[in-house]
């Protein structure tokens, strides 16, 4: 199977053979940093090496389409509860600069006592069972190809479920995960003995898949009840995990610190988030950070959260984030919406390449508030870890409640997160090692008594011809066993939309009829809320809801922003779309005009005052042809046809532009018409070129009237200007 650019990633192929796919290859791949990039008129230091196919930021078409990418790894989270859709949006997110695809897992998967199997729907994210992680590597496996950039897929190994989630993530090559057991300890209230225990494991066989952790220091920050007052305790809970992970094997740049920006709008974030980021930096040098947005505080604006965003990346770019991430600024509204993904990682690419080389042109000052706070907040981190100690240590200090203290530490409220040493899931089903034990795997942690069996001590599962991470026959492939809600059902019911020619918009399932309003109305917001439903039913959407209302006045009105469902579909071969204009390039335009020099006469005709519409047209200020060289001759409004031909005349011009707005009965044509005449009369038609234009101006009924060309509503200079060089060029070759 390859992608090809122009056609849709086909998902029922990728669901076949499934059964037998194994990944392409295994462990984490960073960016390939570029230091010296050069991109059309620009150069990049902060950069890595460009992609091979992609989508670059809008304004780029001005800059010869380049689309430099940033030193960062930049991540998407993508999970919509159905795992074949996802792997649409993972294609668009990939063309966009993401490389890093992580998968949230369907709520509380950590509550999950084993592996699950089948891959029914998700709410608010995936099942992650081994078909769904197979299908969407393996479609990464044929994306990482078409953008020509290696593409790290991660989800999490966390539960009482961790170690065996670890053994699958392993055998299907997935690149990435977050293991923290403190998160298994204060937010899913697993055993802490259990948890180190798996965590032990689990972070084993991430060693041995070179998979790259993430750690969960952020979730303190994110349910703390004030974020910034947790900074000194989040630094603890990630030397914690980082350490840990060390002893274990892991390499230190395999350890990626998951940190947020503490605050939100409107708090003096840098005052707040530089001193703290600083701090981290200066403390875990030897590990990479996971940039990740402030999402506690997030709300259903768009523009907020990318003003939020955009702040945090300038922490990134003023520290250093190695991975970014682009949680989407839906998550306050759980609109988990392709086009979110995809702006979020815009976001990221657009706010990182235009800090280019910031670091070089300025630096954080060495004393000062900076440096006393960010002093200060390790201070305060030191404090609480020689504090745990002195309570006899970390199971203890948990115990007493230390972990997500809404207190400024060294201050406590009392309200921490406590656990029991013998409570939570899994109490007690730790259990010391028999003298003879031994387990036939590789790649598991502990001393496994191997010599009474063999001489073999370098791999256990020698033993038995291999475990399934050498031997990956060896793995038993579970199918979908909910019989009436898995994905060959969901292709089934969606097949409309899929197979056929017809269309319906979507924001996040093939075929869901979604789309999105956005109204200002003018009224108080409770008003203004009722009455956009109410319209929106009555343009025929249905389960309409609103997602977003912002005052802009309390009484003068609200803007609200709605979802509801198209519930028709529109076929695409019954629609008639005339060809694409061709446009040509502005360089190539101004070679043209370089070349050959042209010269216009322009005016509004008859009895037309209006002269906004030409003046667009033509001056440089609005991107008119004067900007690629052309000369014109403008000679006002209400120009009589003659002096126009005449002025045309006189200067020799290569085309006369002659606009009309009026239209009453049908002067605008009769004007053109004469227009044609009067230059047969004069004898000059076959030497100038006839351009009519006007908001009225229907370009097919235009032409009938004799003249070359008529340009309608939404005409741009260069629609005009490549007329202009196409026609003349045809006309040289017709003498
Ligand atoms: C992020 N946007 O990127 P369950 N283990 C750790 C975690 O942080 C998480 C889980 C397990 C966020 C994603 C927050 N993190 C969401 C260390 C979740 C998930 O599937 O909810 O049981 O565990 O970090």
């Amino acid at each position: 199977m390859e992608l090809k650019h122009n056609e849709k990633l086909d998902i029922k192929n990728l669901l076949q053979d499934l059964d037998k796919y194994r990944p392409k290859r295994r462990g984490w791949v960073w960016r390939n940093a570029e230091e010296n990039l050069k991109m059309g008129p620009f150069e990049y230091k902060d950069a890595s090496t460009p992609l091979e196919n992609s989508v670059p930021l809008p304004s780029a078409k001005y800059f010869e389409d380049i689309d430099p990418q940033p030193n960062n790894t930049i991540t998407t989270e993508i999970a919509s509860g159905r795992f074949e859709d996802d792997i649409r949006r993972m294609r668009m997110a990939a063309w966009h600069g993401a490389d890093h695809i992580m998968v949230i897992r369907t709520a509380g998967q950590s509550h999950f006592d084993g592996l699950i199997e089948g891959t029914p729907q998700g709410i608010g994210g995936i099942p992650i069972t081994r078909k769904q992680v197979r299908a969407q590597r393996k479609a990464l496996d044929y994306i990482e190809e078409e953008v020509g950039r290696p593409i790290n897929y991660h989800s999490y190994i966390s539960g009482v479920a961790g170690p065996e989630i670890a053994v699958m993530f392993a055998e299907e090559g997935v690149n990435g995960a977050h293991q923290d057991p403190q998160y298994n300890v204060l937010y899913r209230n697993v055993n802490m003995v259990r948890s180190f225990v798996d965590a032990a494991e689990a972070k084993q066989l991430m060693v041995w898949a070179d998979i790259a952790q993430i750690d969960g220091a952020h979730n303190a920050n994110a349910t703390a009840r004030e974020a910034w007052k947790v900074m000194p305790e989040l630094m603890v809970q990630h030397a914690l995990n980082s350490i840990y992970s060390a002893k274990v094997g892991m390499k230190k740049e395999n350890i990626c610190l998951s940190t947020v920006p503490p605050t939100a709008p409107p708090a003096s974030s840098m005052k707040l988030d530089l001193p703290y980021a600083v701090a981290l930096r200066e403390v875990f040098n030897e590990y990479k950070m996971r940039a990740q947005m402030n999402t506690k505080y997030i709300e259903s604006s768009t523009r907020e959260a990318t003003v939020t965003h955009v702040l945090n990346l300038l922490v990134s770019r003023l520290t250093r984030a190695e991975i970014q991430s682009t949680i989407t600024p839906d998550e306050g509204r759980n609109v988990p919406w392709h086009i979110y993904n995809i702006e979020a990682v815009d976001t990221a690419k657009q706010a990182l390449v235009g800090m280019d080389g910031l670091m070089d042109m300025i630096e954080l000052k060495n004393e000062g508030y900076l440096r006393d706070k960010s002093r200060e907040l390790k201070e305060r981190a030191v404090l609480f870890m020689e504090e745990v100690l002195e309570v006899g240590g970390y199971f203890k200090a948990v115990e007493e409640g230390f972990f997500v203290d809404s207190g400024h530490y060294p201050e406590r409220n009392g309200d921490g997160i406590a656990r029991k040493v013998d409570g939570g899931i899994g109490a007690g089903t730790v259990f010391e090692r028999d003298e003879d034990y031994f387990a036939p795997v590789t790649g598991h942690f502990g001393y496994n008594n191997i010599e009474q069996y063999s001489k073999d001590t370098v791999d256990p599962a020698n033993l038995i011809d291999g475990s399934t991470l050498e031997k990956p026959e060896k793995i038993i492939f579970i199918d979908e066993l909910d019989e009436t809600d898995n994905v060959n059902v969901r292709l089934d019911e969606t097949k409309e939309v899929r197979e056929t020619s017809n269309i319906k918009p979507e924001v996040e399932w093939a075929g869901d009829g979604y789309i999105m309003m956005n109204l200002f109305m003018p009224t108080t917001k409770r008003v203004a809320e009722f009455a956009a439903i109410e319209m929106a039913k009555k343009m025929g959407l249905e389960d309409v809801e609103v997602i977003h209302k912002e005052i802009m006045h309390p009484a003068e009105g609200t803007r609200i922003e709605l979802k509801g469902k198209v519930p028709f579909s529109i076929d695409t071969d019954s629609l008639v779309i005339p060809p694409e204009p061709e446009i040509m390039s502005e360089d190539e335009v101004r070679e043209a005009i370089e070349e050959k020099s042209m010269k216009v006469v322009a005016g509004t005709v008859g009895e037309d005052e209006h002269s906004v519409g030409l003046r667009e047209i033509i001056d440089i200020k609005h991107g008119g042809i004067e900007k690629y060289g052309i000369d014109c001759e403008y000679l006002g409004t209400s120009v009589p046809l003659e002096k126009l031909v005449d002025a045309a005349i006189e200067t020799n011009a290569d085309a006369i532009l002659a606009s009309t707005i009026i239209s009453h009965d049908e002067i605008h044509y009769k004007n053109m018409k004469r227009l044609h005449e009067l230059c047969i009369e004069k004898g000059i038609r076959d030497k100038v070129m006839i351009l009519c234009g006007g908001t009225q101006v229907t370009p097919e009924i235009a032409v009938k009237q004799g003249i070359d060309a008529g340009f309608g509503r939404g005409t741009k200079g260069i629609h005009v200007a490549t007329f202009l060089v196409n026609k003349r060029e045809e006309m040289k070759n017709e003498d």
